[in-house]
């Protein structure tokens, strides 16, 4: 790569993966940080990508569909990412074993060994939510992480926890 061109990619924002299940909630988190909406979303096909301006720093934001049949293609989108956002429908506990694998198959993959984790406790506004940071710990098995990782609860509704959630990531890219 020429000397003129290496300092544009040098620049160019960290990207980060957003990742979990269908249904989790990832293009209705993303979109409440872009423009704090709550939209209504429709399972997302491919991906949205947006570049989001978090406190001065700029985030390159990669939503991916969770759904089973196109879980295969995330690995297309691994190398070069700086971080992995990954969502879980907290009300959600009988998927959670699934999360749990589908987290650890990304995660075990050498791409993203130095990629910074950080987990989404999503749809906390919900009565049937798990709120427990020490079940949603031990469900997923996130001591077992080899990664610099964080769990946040968060809600995609009223948008608690996705700030805190940013802050870490910002502070650790
Ligand atoms: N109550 C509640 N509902 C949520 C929350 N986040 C998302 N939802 C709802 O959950 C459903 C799925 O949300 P999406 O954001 O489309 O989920 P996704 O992870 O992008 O799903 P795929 O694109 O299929 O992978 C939608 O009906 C959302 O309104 C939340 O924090 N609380
Ligand atoms: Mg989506």
């Amino acid at each position: 790569m020429g000397n003129f061109i290496k300092p544009l990619f040098a620049l160019s924002p960290p990207r980060i993966l957003l990742l979990g299940l269908d249904g989790a909630g990832k293009t209705s988190i993303l979109y409440k940080l872009q423009i704090n909406q709550t939209i209504q979303t429709i399972p997302t096909i491919g991906f949205n990508v947006e570049e989001l301006d978090y406190n001065g720093t700029k985030l390159c934001m990669w939503d991916l569909g969770g759904q089973k049949q196109v879980r295969t293609l995330w690995k297309h989108y691994f190398s070069k990412s700086q971080a992995l956002v990954f969502v879980v429908d907290s009300a959600d506990s009988d998927r959670m074993e699934e999360c749990k694998e589908e987290l650890f198959s990304v995660i075990n993959d050498p791409l993203l060994a130095k990629a910074k984790i950080l987990i989404f406790a999503n749809k906390q506004d919900l009565d049937e939510a798990n709120k427990s940071r020490e079940k949603l710990e031990s469900f997923l098995g996130l001591k077992e992480i080899k990664q610099v990782w964080n769990l946040q609860l968060c809600s995609a509704v009223s948008g608690d926890g996705l700030k805190e959630g940013l802050d870490w990531l910002s502070k650790n890219l």
